[in-house]
């Protein structure tokens, strides 16, 4: 080969190893990963995407303080050859909604926790990770309630940074993708304080998502092998719930966290606020700074897909 084809072959493999690095998607998951099962699904998509090299999971962290939360999310990172992502939760009383599968995944897969001792607290984690990061890199992802949101905005200087927290968030953070609830409604209600100040004040560009419940996912986890937990967790539901397909709020939030518009969306632009006597407000026009998200496929097309991210097996 010729000197100067080499160098034309160095730069370009150079150019698509940037491209490659560029485009994986820093992800900070954030996660009330108790109550409902959409938030596994979502978590399983994460890990398959990080297996494709799509992704890199800094942290998941948890909105909500059930004992049995922090052993199942670490089990099932566990599960995927990732046993040493953080974990983190608010160390306060918080939201505890209860759990049909919690208990059960962090008694029967393996998993580090030992007494949570690994547990950070949440506000610590975040910014630790942040400060950590690229300017204006990193993704965050709520599909639980913003309890750290608002308390991660509010933080002071620490050894970590010396940064607010508005102003950290401000400089790293390149979107928060935040899934609101049927009817922009369920994950902001239990913490309504915390929903107020994370959406009025957050200082970058919110994409949130609503839609979800006619996206119905989950049937075909009962076709993997049962050393996976999420066969084990879609099945706790369907005994307790008798429902075999769940549908997939958190899936879609995380879908767009990682593959943008894509083939599967479109964002409307407007302005999102929140008040203590109305909740969520929306406002749709082209001067506002945040996005709501719309499918562009059909229910059934996108179950297709998002289930399709659920049911691989780890690479490890
Ligand atoms: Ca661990
Ligand atoms: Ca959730």
């Amino acid at each position: 080969m010729h000197l100067k084809n080499v160098i034309i072959s160095s730069f370009l493999l150079a150019v698509i190893c940037q491209i490659s690095l560029y485009s994986q998607e820093k992800i900070i998951f954030d996660t009330d990963f108790d109550s409902d099962i959409d938030d596994v699904g979502a978590l399983y998509m994460l890990h398959t995407f990080a297996d494709r090299g799509d992704v890199e999971i800094l942290a998941t962290i948890l909105s909500t303080t059930h004992f049995w939360s922090p052993f199942a999310l670490d089990a099932i990172n566990t599960f995927w050859g990732r046993p040493d992502i953080p974990i983190g939760a608010p160390f306060i009383e918080g939201v505890n909604k209860g759990s049909v599968y919690a208990e059960t995944i962090a008694k029967t897969f393996p998993n580090d926790m030992g007494e949570q001792k690994q547990i950070e607290e949440a506000t610590n984690l975040y910014r630790r990770i942040l400060s950590s990061q690229e300017d204006a890199s990193v993704t965050m992802v709520t599909v639980g309630h913003l309890t750290n949101i608002a308390k991660l905005l509010e933080s002071e200087p620490d050894e970590w940074s010396p940064l607010s927290g508005k102003e950290l968030v401000r400089k790293k953070v390149k979107w928060w993708v935040a899934m609101l609830g049927e009817g922009m409604n369920w994950n902001m209600r239990w913490d309504r304080d915390a929903s107020k100040t994370a959406i009025n004040e957050f200082p970058v560009p919110v994409v949130f998502t609503v839609d979800g419940q006619a996206v119905k996912t989950g049937r075909r986890t009962q076709e993997l092998p049962d050393t996976n937990p999420i066969k084990t967790v879609y099945k706790l539901w369907e005994n307790h719930y008798n429902e075999i397909d769940r549908s997939s709020w958190d899936q879609i939030s995380t879908l767009f966290a990682v593959e943008g518009e894509s083939d599967y969306f479109k964002l409307k632009r407007g302005t999102l606020s929140f008040t203590l006597e109305d909740g969520a407000i929306w406002e749709a026009g082209e001067n506002g700074q945040d996005y709501r998200l719309y499918n562009k496929i059909s229910n059934e097309e996108l179950a297709e897909v998002i289930e399709n991210l659920m049911i691989q097996e780890p690479k490890k």
